[in-house]
């Protein structure tokens, strides 16, 4: 596919200065009339440029200029353009008539049909597929939209902004008028047209704004939306109380919808959800996913400003909205549940999803410089990296300058479209940092690796660190430098935030060289160079550092730690993040001699295992129940590094058998060692008190659920006897999933028996039913494959809806690397069969699953010539779609 280039960017020829829509729902299409009115851009390049639209899938029934008829040679459809030729005036508002298919729209982008209503998705180009129309984020207008349609089956109709008018039509159809008071781009614009239950509640703004805030729900699940509301209201509150900014509409609603590519969206004053991010009750919903919803609603909030008030020239820019707003959306995680376990558990999502990226064939920078389809950049470098990137000029500037430079950013450009140099241009200005080699983070793709050795001097007492950055070119750069447009690289700016740890564990006081006085036990170091020094003096013995805290920059730290100074940094750290990778920098170590014995064929003696490691993780479990102990933190310590994760840190070729074996034999191992204080821990963690999603219980919970999955592991009469009374009599979903996959795990009858008491007890809940495929999904019984592929003929199944893809196919492809890396290419080829069939209906759901492929190079030869076959065979479908064409070419490149 054709890629676009950032430098080729040019403003629009023409601005719209407002919309006025007029959508007719009607049985097996919609009529949709759209009134632009239009003028010269006077900062256009070409004063005389014609006026193209974009539209996709679209009929052209009329077309109107200052309410003429235009006739044939006035005007010119050319694949997805409309060229008109007729002679322009300055200002004219042109009127298209179009129809289109929303029933038959199975990409779900645009206007679509899902089970009782019709609902939109524009972001990021899906507004052409409603209407002709200048389809790019820097063309901002003021909207209104007029929706009719049968009043039984859809009697709520829904648009931007405020509602301005409604009334009945002939045959029993109805109409609503909506408009949005603030310009916006086209990617904001949503409507809706169902049959949906409401919750209505209020929220008072700072300045005495009342604003009505509604959750609207298919009909029905009323009782499940309590949980987004009071998470709608905390956002209001929290962006209010940190960063000054008040909602500025009277209407804020969200509605959840069952089919939706992503998690969510931010449409101005109507956002549109995933069900999966909405609903949820104690018996249906876990703790995490009620974290997740307080997460994705304050997100979707957060954008009002950072995103919608302020928006991007172009999608280049995607990270200026989504990199801030996931930043301000973690930092509302952190000040709403715990800080340590909330950073903990971004630090793994990033090393999951965003470090194997950076290292694949998709690699790009947060900012691309080019691309095929923009909808493949929704990523974990964009999204979770771009957060990184906002949080190091937090750590680099502080807290205060940051909440400065955000309001120069508002002053300065409320209501524009603009790119990340002017984010940067604000905080540089608002701190007086100089930020300009900072942006080489926009402009570079990969992962840093910072290596760092320490030395201590006895005769001077100095310990000096040295710290090297290495950023090597990545796939995107190599193939930049091929199409003749390379990149420069140059090191990176960073925040190395660190401390020092005596031999007793306390934070000595760190005084750097060329200061007069110590100055606290953490300090913020600025890496700038390729290599660089840091000297700190006055220090008595040895010390053991504490670096990267907070994880305060995305990078591989690279430090020769031994195995007791990581038991030293675990159990004395200040920092929760780092007490957290000292245990994952352990477990890690080990794995790799063990991955190494199995590969040799001794594994199984266990002779890898230090005999020590059992006793650190009994008085790490032990320090939960300390004064001052968090079980929730201690729940993360236990969890070992994910095989995913694993695979990822593997230097040379991968081996997902030894992976697995390895890490599985570990899980066993501490399993016996600790079974009387995993069993006491068990009991002693039982909450009584009645369910709350709040931080305390769930940190129990999930402490008490590691347990569960440990003791699972002995696989004996009263380890299964635990797990099945469990599964029994919780009364919430995070007790009995937790019960649920420790029993997935084997091939039992009371397996069998236990999913399908599970599915007939909730086959009404969509939300639950994906729990259940992914439970399956991402199981490591042996026979998971077979399963997994009897399951895509199962009535639970439907490949129509992308949660349940996401939880059958792209879990199995993204979370189960043992299966999906079969030895027999049964995986490949069914990821590639999923890849096909999807794309042919929905070319965004197939392309995440294409990306299972993404890290095909590391793995044998054997595996390697499998995966090229499949990747191959959908390289040759006819008529592949540009974002299955895109991954997959990047990937056989
Ligand atoms: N802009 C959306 C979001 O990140 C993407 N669907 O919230
Ligand atoms: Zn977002």
């Amino acid at each position: 596919p054709q890629a676009i280039y950032l430098k080729d960017y040019t403003p629009p020829a023409f601005l719209i200065e407002t919309v006025d829509l007029d959508v007719a729902i009607e049985t097996g299409h919609a009529t949709v009339t759209a009134a632009l009115a239009c003028h010269r851009n006077p900062a256009a390049a070409d004063p005389s440029a014609a006026l193209v639209l974009t539209g996709e899938e679209l009929k052209l029934e009329t077309i109107r200029l200052d309410g003429r008829l235009l006739g044939q040679g006035e005007y010119a459809l050319c694949d997805d353009r409309l060229l008109i030729h007729a002679e322009l005036p300055e200002s004219f508002t042109l009127t298209t008539v179009s129809t289109i298919n929303p029933d038959g729209n199975t990409q779900l982008s645009g206007l679509y049909r899902s089970k009782d209503g019709y609902f939109t998705q524009c972001e990021a180009e899906g507004f052409r597929r409603i209407t002709w129309f200048l389809d790019r984020p820097d063309v901002m207008a003021k909207y209104t939209v007029t929706i009719h349609a049968d009043k039984a089956q859809f009697p709520v109709l829904l648009g931007n902004g405020n509602p301005v008018g409604a009334g009945d039509e002939e045959g029993g159809r109805h109409w609503a008028k909506w408009e949005d008071p603030f310009r916006k781009p086209s990617y904001l614009f949503a409507m809706v047209a169902a049959k949906l239950d409401m919750l209505e509640d209020w929220f008072v703004t700072k300045s005495g704004r009342k604003v009505r805030c509604a959750v609207y729900v298919e009909p029905g699940k009323l009782d499940q939306c309590g949980h987004a509301m009071a998470a709608l209201k905390k956002s209001m509150k929290w962006d209010e109380d940190v960063f000054g900014l008040e909602m500025d509409l009277d209407h804020y609603m969200i509605v959840a919808v069952g089919d939706f590519n992503m998690g969510a969206m931010e449409n101005k004053g109507l956002n549109i959800f995933n069900t999966k991010y909405v609903l949820a009750r104690p018996d249906t919903a876990t703790d995490i996913d009620f974290q997740n919803i307080d997460r994705v609603v304050a997100h979707e909030y957060f954008h009002n400003w950072t995103g919608n008030r302020v928006t991007c020239r172009d999608w280049f820019q995607l990270s200026l909205k989504e990199g801030l707003t996931v930043f301000r959306d973690q930092q509302f995680g952190m000040d709403m549940h715990s800080a340590g376990v909330t950073r903990i558990q971004e630090v793994r999502t990033l090393r999951t999803a965003q470090f194997p990226e950076d290292a694949g064939p998709m690699a790009h920078p947060i900012r691309p410089a080019s691309y095929a389809e923009i909808n493949n950049f929704y990523s974990a470098t964009v999204y979770e990296k771009g957060a990184e990137v906002i949080r190091m000029i937090h750590t680099l500037i502080g807290k205060d300058a940051f909440r400065k430079g955000m309001d120069l950013y508002f002053a300065r450009h409320d209501g524009q479209a603009v790119t990340c140099e002017d984010f940067v241009a604000a905080m540089q200005d608002a701190s007086g940092l100089d930020l300009t080699q900072f942006k080489r983070w926009y402009n570079q793709a990969g992962t840093p690796k910072l290596v760092v050795r320490g030395a201590y001097d006895a005769a001077t007492k100095r310990f000096t660190l040295d710290v090297e950055q290495l950023y090597p070119a990545t796939a995107y750069e190599k193939r930049l430098e091929a199409e003749g447009k390379p990149v420069a690289r140059g090191a990176y700016h960073l925040p190395l935030v660190l401390g020092l740890l005596d031999a007793d564990g306390r934070e000595l006081p760190l005084r750097l060289a060329g200061e007069t006085s110590a100055a606290g036990t953490q300090r913020v170091l600025s890496v700038t160079e390729d290599r660089q020094s840091f000297v700190f003096e006055d220090i008595a013995a040895a010390p053991v550092p504490s670096l990267l805290r907070g994880f305060s920059a995305p990078v591989v730290l690279d430090y020769p730690y031994t195995a007791a100074e990581l038991t030293h940094l675990m159990a004395h750290d200040s920092d929760a993040f780092c007490r957290w990778e000292a245990g994952q920098r352990l477990a890690t170590d080990i794995l790799t001699a063990g991955i190494a014995a199995y590969q040799a064929g001794d594994g199984d003696s266990l002779a890898w295992i230090p005999t020590t490691y059992a006793d650190a993780i009994r008085a790490l479990l032990g320090s939960a129940f300390a004064p001052g102990g968090d079980p929730a933190l201690v729940a993360e310590a236990l969890a070992l590094p994910s095989e995913v994760v694993l695979i990822e840190a593997t230097d040379g070729t991968v081996d997902p058998d030894a992976i697995h074996a390895a890490r599985l034999a570990l899980r066993r191992h501490l399993a016996r060692e600790l079974k009387g204080p995993l069993a006491a821990a068990y009991h002693e963690l039982k909450v009584d008190a009645p369910y709350s999603p709040e931080a305390q219980q769930a940190g129990a919970r999930a402490l008490r659920n590691a347990c569960l999955g440990y003791l699972a592991e002995i696989d004996d009469a009263e380890s299964r006897a635990l797990v099945m009374t469990q599964f029994d009599t919780a009364d919430n979903m995070t007790d009995t999933m937790a019960a649920l996959a420790a029993i997935a795990q084997f091939e039992l009858a009371e397996r069998d028996d236990a999913l399908a008491r599970f599915l007939d007890k909730w086959k009404d809940e969509a939300l639950v039913v994906d729990k259940w495929l992914m439970v399956q999904s991402t199981a490591r019984a042996a026979d998971t494959g077979q399963r997994v592929r009897a399951l895509l003929q199962h009535p639970a199944f439907d490949i129509k809806n992308p949660n349940k893809v996401y939880a059958l196919i792209r879990a199995f492809c993204a979370a189960n690397p043992k299966h999906f890396h079969a030895a027999d290419g049964s995986g490949y080829a069914f990821a590639a069969d999923a890849i096909l069939q999807l794309d042919a209906m929905n070319p965004q759901v197939a392309s995440r699953i294409a990306r299972a492929f993404d890290r095909w190079r590391k793995f044998d030869t054997h595996r390697q010539s499998l995966a090229r076959v499949q990747l191959a065979r959908i390289q040759s479908q006819n008529g592949l779609s540009r974002d299955v064409a895109e991954v997959v070419g990047k990937a056989l490149d």
